[in-house]
């Protein structure tokens, strides 16, 4: 048995008798196994199912997210619930993230999928209004959202203003982007603008682009098309992207298909794990 304190991060639930000074099952195990009489104490609810409906190996990034909870209150409190989410299986981070809920009744709950791609470990807090909370988990492996149609991006030439060419996972070359791999990225150097450009041959029409961030996203960039590989039209100008996917509309034809970064979302440089240009 562990206790560290009332952290509520991933290690605080995994370890903690008192998560944000809550009381858990735990809390009165421990009561008892010292010797106090638990026998008049208003415990905890008890999760005993906690399901993610549909497939939690393909959660659609930024959708409608349902979770199932089964979850009874000895002393017959109402329940209420709140959903949590980690990146630690992506980041290393710890802290716990708040995913705001919809109680649907009947122990459903309904939140937004979280944006970023990767697996989250999802949490579901069931709190009695008496200090006590039952805490589940599950693992979900979020993805980015199906798009309808045809990438003509995938697997066409691709270059880049710079990439990164040695160091973790690097090379990451522009062709990384549109290999229709999720786990190899482009990364640009660290500085602004930078670019990547896509030749799809032939002059194309295109009807929807999405954008794969890695960690190291942009905040704005703009993509556009150009019949030449000189003189570029703007299709889509994005001021304030926060990364995860970007999942857009836009009407578009051109050879040449670029997304053009003007400011970047952290220190580090542009980088696209998908780059992908559809055509309905
Ligand atoms: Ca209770
Ligand atoms: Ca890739």
């Amino acid at each position: 048995m562990f206790h560290y304190g009332t952290e509520d991060d991933f290690g605080g639930v995994w370890f903690n008798l008192l998560p944000a000074g809550q009381k858990r099952l735990s809390y009165y195990a421990v009561k008892k196994a010292y010797g106090a009489d638990t026998s008049r104490d208003n415990t905890p609810p008890v999760i005993s199912s906690l399901a993610v409906e549909g497939d939690a190996a393909k959660v659609e990034a930024g959708r409608d997210l349902t979770l199932a909870v089964r979850a009874t209150d000895p002393d017959g409190d109402a329940i209420s619930y709140q959903v949590l989410g980690s990146t630690m299986y992506l980041d290393k981070d710890k802290r716990l993230i708040p995913l705001p809920a919809t109680d649907l009744g009947g122990g459903r709950l309904r939140l937004t999928a979280p944006d970023r791609p990767g697996v989250w470990k999802v949490y579901v807090k069931a709190t009695d209004g008496k200090g006590n909370v039952g805490i589940e988990t599950r693992s979900v492996r979020v993805v980015p959202p199906a798009v309808n149609g045809t990438d003509v991006a995938l697997g066409r030439p691709a270059t880049a203003s710079s990439y990164q060419t040695g160091g973790g996972d690097c090379p990451c070359t522009p062709a990384n982007a549109v290999d229709g791999k999720a786990d190899t990225r482009w990364a640009a150097d660290w500085s602004d603008p930078q670019w990547l450009q896509v030749d799809l041959g032939a002059s194309t029409s295109f009807t929807h682009v999405q954008l794969v961030w890695e960690a190291a996203y942009a905040k704005a960039y703009t993509i556009q098309t150009s019949d030449d590989g000189s003189g570029w039209r703007t299709v889509r100008e994005v001021t304030d992207g926060n990364g995860g996917v970007d999942d857009f509309d836009v009407s578009g034809t051109g050879r040449y298909v670029r997304v053009h970064g003007t400011a970047r979302g952290t220190g580090y440089g542009y980088s696209l794990y998908e780059f992908g240009v559809y055509r309905r």
